[in-house]
């Protein structure tokens, strides 16, 4: 299922209002940065030969990037559990019968340790995760604190914490915040069998007051949740046609836990899973509609191969996240890590706080 073809007349209008040209120049042909495409600019990138896909992906890279560097973010988990949301690959939903146990807001200093093992190991980003539907306002000055104390540490902060208002986003900026990670998750049209709890535009609506606020927007979704190929075009689609790119595109790969609604389904059919080459081809298409930005091979690597990944760096990933584990989930460890980037010829990317970035935007 999750390898349908069913690409030839894709349904049109994705949430944003955009141009669209009947017949827009060769994706690749110079090195502009474009927010017209079409679903079906985009349906056929994902129709190209394999080869010829991850060729113009590996080009756009050279284009915008260094080759061979790829950007270390840590995640920790600062809430965990106990989510009101129903968000059907999460293990966190209190809906989710994955016995995972819900747990309070992390303390500050405990969060600051965790960042600073992070920092000694050689991340330079540090994302920290709430299993919110939205921070409350007694929750902010805490938060504000664990961004002012990271950045201390001369690493780049992330926070997802679910819907953010105007206020939030500005107060988050304020403290520093680098970056805010919302995801659109998926299509427009497959979102609804994913989530009911929350509208796709909500999300719209977030990423829109974290772009106001200057905070640079982190948004990708997840593949492998029984979606169609035309659902994985009008989610790089929903993203490469928002006003301004995300800086960061997380690409994961469903994690499947047991007691979840798609990790049960997927273990009914196996089928199902994501297959490697088509997950290979998203990280390319999301390369070469968003060339500027980071597009981060996100959760999933634990159970992927070593060439799959080599595969998703050639096509243009240029970002993972290092440790043992994600938020609640295995992830593929410091030592395989370093074993892979030896073998591969990788190397870290330093960090960039957000004045620099701001810095050189202007
Ligand atoms: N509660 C906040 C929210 O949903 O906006 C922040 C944390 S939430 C866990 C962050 C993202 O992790 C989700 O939007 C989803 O894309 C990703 N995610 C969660 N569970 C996953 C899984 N089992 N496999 C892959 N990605 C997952
Ligand atoms: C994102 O796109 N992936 C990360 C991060 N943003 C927050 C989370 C992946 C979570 C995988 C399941 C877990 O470990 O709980
Ligand atoms: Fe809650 Fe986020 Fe999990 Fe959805 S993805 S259930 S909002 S923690």
């Amino acid at each position: 299922m999750s390898l349908d073809e069913n690409i030839s007349s894709p349904p049109e209008g994705g949430a944003q209002t955009i141009a669209h040209h009947s017949s827009g120049p060769c994706p690749t042909a110079g090195n502009q940065v474009r927010n017209d495409w079409t679903r079906e600019e985009i349906a056929a990138l994902f129709e190209l030969p394999f080869d010829e896909l991850v060729f113009q992906a590996a080009t756009v890279h050279r284009q915008h990037h260094t080759p061979g560097q790829v950007q270390l973010s840590t995640l920790l988990s600062i809430k965990t559990g106990g989510c009101p949301e129903d968000c059907g690959y999460c293990n966190q939903s209190a809906g989710a019968k994955s016995g995972l146990k819900a747990e309070k807001l992390l303390d500050v200093r405990t969060v600051l340790q965790t960042a600073a093992q992070a920092k000694d190991r050689g991340s330079s980003r540090f994302c920290m995760g709430a299993a919110w539907r939205n921070p409350k306002d007694r929750d902010m000055p805490a938060i504000i604190e664990m961004v002012q104390g990271v950045r201390q540490m001369g690493m780049e902060t992330c926070m997802t914490l679910g819907m953010l208002t105007k206020e939030q986003s500005q107060m988050l900026a304020d403290a520093g915040l680098d970056y805010y990670n919302h995801n659109i998750d998926t299509s427009p049209e497959h979102y609804e069998k994913v989530i009911t709890t929350r509208t796709f535009d909500d999300r719209l609506e977030t990423l829109e007051n974290v772009r106001n606020s200057g905070i640079n927007v982190c948004s990708g979704g997840i593949v492998g949740m029984g979606e169609t190929r035309a659902d994985r075009v009008g989610f790089v689609h929903a993203l490469a046609t928002l006003p301004r790119h995300p800086e960061s595109v997380p690409v994961n790969a469903l994690v499947p836990v047991k007691g979840t609604v798609l990790g049960d389904m997927l273990a009914d059919t196996p089928l199902a899973k994501i297959d490697d080459i088509e997950f290979v081809r998203t990280i390319a298409v999301a390369r070469i509609t968003m060339p500027a930005s980071m597009v981060r091979l996100s959760a999933g690597r634990e159970s992927m191969s070593e060439s799959t990944q080599a595969l998703c760096f050639l096509a243009g990933a240029n970002s993972i996240f290092t440790g043992d584990k994600l938020l609640t989930t295995g992830n593929a460890g410091d030592d395989a890590d370093e074993a892979m980037f030896k073998k591969l010829g990788l190397v870290p990317m330093e960090a960039e706080p957000r004045e620099n970035q701001l810095e050189a935007a202007e």
